[in-house]
């Protein structure tokens, strides 16, 4: 088999990648590891930066999102007796969409499928071959059979644990990481949101996070030790948990119910450079992984593949810079957004190794933002997302 470009990863970032280069023309085909009920089994992000909605929109499959979705102007930080309104339309004009990343993954797959766009589900022991020559290749298992394709490109859209960054040799890789030591465990449940807006609240117990996915689905989050297990939580330990680290007054009207999906999450911030080698690009987690403090993580990933979509194109009309570029200019925007996602991860969460100055500065820095428009401003356009 032959295609321009073989793309690896059947999540947001490659069936987005997948979208915009054969919207424009450009021959790409996936190789996705799992099945698609698997892929669509995964609750992850709920946030979406208004670049990325725009990215749908002009993809042709913004749709359900404007229908289903809840653009949000604003959201809520308290921790330590403040509460701060982060009011995003007054400080940066934006707003942010609250539809979750299962569901534009769904809506990516049916858009690709409408136009018969190739995807391998259950693809195995993908490989990656001579990415830095000029006739690179796949090769992977499909149905019991062995297939290879020959093609000019190569997106990595595999994920922190694919294998695409890894194919890049360790000596020119520059690996940046902080692991966390902590996680967050995240329930999902058939019960109204706690607040119109989103509430992080950093409390002495651990952080905690009221998220949405509609009017009747929230999506809840409490940071506890690495050494947890889901089984260890049973729904009433974390509505319980959960209102213990709530301002009173939301704790109070909290409505509780069963779970229908549980799971803990480690935390990290890891960045890896170069995003490209040879024929072979990275893009989303396959490069990087943020912190979900600042929802970035599904944001930098459309970001990423808007410069690469567009580089690829550039490049089979004859203009290559962008694509020469493009691990420089991918980097330089998840770098800050990496550092926004760190910064609010050290602010909200609790470090009991690092004693009681961190716990004062934290304090301080809650206080600060609630009094100072300035900061709120700096909080409020990294979160509505800086400029692609
Ligand atoms: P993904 O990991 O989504 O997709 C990679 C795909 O590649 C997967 O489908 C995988 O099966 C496939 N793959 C892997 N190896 C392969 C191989 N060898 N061959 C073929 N295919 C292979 N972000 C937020 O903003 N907010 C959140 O709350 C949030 N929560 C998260 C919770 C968890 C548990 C995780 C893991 C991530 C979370 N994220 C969150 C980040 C997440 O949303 C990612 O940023 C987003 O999924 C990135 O999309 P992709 O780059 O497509 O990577
Ligand atoms: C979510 O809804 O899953 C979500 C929202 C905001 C975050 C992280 C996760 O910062």
């Amino acid at each position: 088999m032959r295609h321009q470009v073989c793309i690896i990863g059947g999540g947001p970032s490659g069936l987005l990648l997948s979208l915009l280069l054969r919207r424009a023309g450009v021959d790409a085909v996936v190789l996705e590891r799992r099945s698609r009920d698997y892929v669509l089994s995964r609750i992850r992000a709920g946030v979406l930066e208004q670049g990325l909605c725009d990215i749908l929109r002009e993809a042709g499959v913004g749709e359900r999102m404007d229908r289903e979705g809840f653009v949000h102007d604003g959201t809520i930080i308290t921790a330590h007796g403040t509460t701060v309104h982060i009011d995003f339309k007054k400080l940066t004009g934006k707003s942010v969409m609250i539809y979750g990343q299962t569901e534009v993954t769904q809506d990516l797959y049916q858009a690709l499928d409408r136009i018969d766009a190739p995807v391998f589900h259950e693809a195995e022991d993908v490989a990656i071959h001579d990415a830095d020559g000029d006739a690179p290749y796949v090769t992977f298992r499909h149905d019991v059979q062995q297939h290879r394709i020959d093609c000019d490109y190569i997106a990595g859209c595999d994920g922190f644990h694919g294998v695409s960054r890894q194919s890049i040799p360790q000596a020119v890789r520059r690996e940046y990481e902080s692991v966390y030591p902590f996680g967050w465990l995240g329930i999902l449940s058939e019960t109204p949101p706690v607040a119109d807006e989103l509430v992080y609240s950093g409390h002495e117990r651990g952080f905690a996070l009221c998220s949405m996915r509609n009017a009747n689905l929230s999506r809840h989050y409490l940071q506890v030790p690495l050494t947890d297990t889901v089984e260890q939580w049973s729904d009433e330990a974390f509505w319980t948990e959960l209102k213990c680290r709530l301002p009173s007054h939301l704790a109070e009207t909290l409505v509780t119910g069963p779970s229908i999906e549980k799971s803990i999450a480690p935390l990290r911030s890891f960045i890896s450079e170069p995003m490209s080698w040879g024929r072979l690009y990275l893009a989303g987690d396959a490069a990087h992984i943020v912190p979900p403090t600042g929802a970035k993580g599904l944001n930098l990933a459309a970001s990423d593949v808007y410069y690469l979509s567009r580089a690829l194109i550039a490049k089979y009309a004859g203009e290559g810079q962008l694509l020469a570029d493009y691990s420089a200019t991918a980097l330089a925007r998840v770098w800050k957004a990496s550092r926004f996602s760190w910064s609010m991860t050290r602010m909200m969460h609790q470090f009991p190794a690092e004693g009681a100055f961190l716990s004062r500065m934290q304090q301080a820095e809650v206080e600060y933002l609630a009094n100072s428009p300035a900061a709120q401003t700096a909080l409020a356009e990294n979160y509505v997302g800086l400029p692609y």
